[in-house]
C-alpha cells in the first residue's frame, strides 16, 4: 500500500469527497506521494497586522507573491483569509491546492484572558473559490474556547458535508495559561488531541517545548521522553491517535537558516506530518526564501 493510500485508510469513514481532497494536498508539489506536505499560510496581516508582517519585504504585499512562491517552491498547499485569496486565485487556478482561512484575529484589541477569532467566510466561499479544505484557529485554554469548539464543530460539519476536509490551527493561549504554557508540551499535546477529537483532518500545532505547565501533568510527564525536539514530536504524534490524524508543526518567529532546517529534521525525524509555514518564508528575500523552501522539501521528501 502507498503511503498516501496508508494514510488516507485512517479517514476511511468520512465522506468521499473529503479523502479526495485530502489526497488532492498529499498528491500536489515536490512532495507528492511521500505523505509530508509543506503548507505556506500568510493570514499574519490579520493576526500581526502589514507592518510587523510585510514591511520588511514591501513586495510581500502583493497577494501574488506568496501563490507565485508556493507555486515555484512545488508546496503541497497554499491557506489564506478570503480577501487575500481572492487577489490573486483566479491566475493561479492551476497552480497550488488552497486552503480558506475561516477565522482570524488581529493584534488591534486586549485579549489578555480571551483570544478570539471572527468568522471571515463562509464554506460556500470555499466552494466557490476551488479551495481543498478549510481552516480554522482553536485557542485552547482561552476563556473563549467553548465558544470557539462550538464553532469549529458547526464548521467541520458543514464543510465535511460538501466533502471538505478541515484543519484546526490548535494554539493554546489565554486564560490561566501562563506564556511559557502556551507551547508546553503537555498543553501543545492537550490542544492536539482536543482538536482530533473534535474531527479535525488535520491539525496544526507549535512545535512543542520540554515545559511542563499543568501541575496534574508534572509527574506523569517524568515519563515521556521529551530532550529532544524529535522526542516532543513523536509525543504529539502520538497522541493525534497514535498517527492516524495528521499533524503538521507551525513555522512560528523568523529564524536563521541552519535553525529552521534543524528544526524541520526533527518534525520530520519524529514522525511529524510536514510544516505550515509563513514568517519563515515571507520575510527572506525572494530567492532565500525558494532556497530554504527547496531545502525543506528536500528534508521531509527523505534526501
Ligand atoms: P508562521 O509560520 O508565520 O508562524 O505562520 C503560521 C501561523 O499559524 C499563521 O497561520 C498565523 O498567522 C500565525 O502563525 C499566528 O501566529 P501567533 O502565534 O502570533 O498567533
Amino acid at each position: 500500500m502507498s503511503r498516501v493510500s496508508e494514510i488516507l485508510s485512517h479517514y476511511s469513514s468520512e465522506p468521499t469527497g473529503v479523502r479526495i481532497n485530502l489526497a488532492r494536498i498529499l498528491n500536489h508539489g515536490k512532495l507528492a506521494g511521500t505523505g509530508k506536505i509543506v503548507v505556506q499560510a500568510v493570514d499574519q496581516g490579520f493576526e500581526h497586522g502589514p507592518a510587523r508582517s510585510f514591511l520588511d519585504n514591501c513586495d510581500s504585499l502583493d497577494p501574488e507573491y506568496h501563490f507565485e512562491m508556493a507555486k515555484k517552491s512545488g508546496l503541497s498547499a497554499y491557506a489564506a483569509p478570503i480577501g487575500w485569496m481572492s487577489g490573486a486565485v483566479d491566475k493561479y487556478v492551476d497552480s497550488v491546492p488552497t486552503i480558506l482561512k475561516m477565522n482570524s484575529s488581529n493584534s488591534l484589541y486586549n485579549k489578555e484572558n480571551q483570544p478570539s477569532q471572527a468568522m471571515t467566510a463562509t464554506v460556500q466561499d470555499a466552494l466557490r473559490l476551488g479551495c481543498v479544505a478549510v481552516g480554522f484557529t482553536l485557542y485552547p485554554g482561552s476563556d473563549e474556547n467553548l465558544m470557539l469548539i462550538e464553532e469549529a464543530k458547526d464548521l467541520i460539519d458543514e464543510a465535511r458535508s460538501v466533502g471538505l476536509p478541515t484543519i484546526l490551527w490548535s494554539y493554546a493561549r489565554g486564560g490561566s495559561l501562563s506564556k511559557e504554557g502556551e507551547t508546553a508540551l503537555d498543553v501543545i499535546t492537550y490542544g492536539a488531541h482536543m482538536a482530533c477529537l473534535l474531527g479535525a483532518h488535520v491539525v496544526k500545532v507549535k512545535v512543542p517545548s520540554a515545559h511542563i505547565e499543568m501541575k496534574e501533568h508534572k509527574t506523569i510527564y517524568d515519563n515521556v521522553k521529551k530532550d529532544t525536539v524529535k522526542d516532543r514530536i513523536k509525543h504529539v504524534v502520538d497522541c493525534c491517535f497514535k498517527g492516524k490524524r495528521m499533524v503538521i508543526f507551525s513555522g512560528g518567529e523568523p529564524k536563521d537558516d541552519q535553525s529552521l532546517l534543524s528544526e524541520i529534521k526533527e518534525i520530520h525525524e519524529g514522525g511529524g506530518f510536514g510544516s505550515i509555514i509563513g514568517r519563515n518564508v515571507f520575510k527572506r528575500e525572494k530567492n532565500n526564501a525558494i532556497k530554504i523552501l527547496n531545502e525543506i522539501t528536500k528534508i521531509y521528501g527523505g534526501e
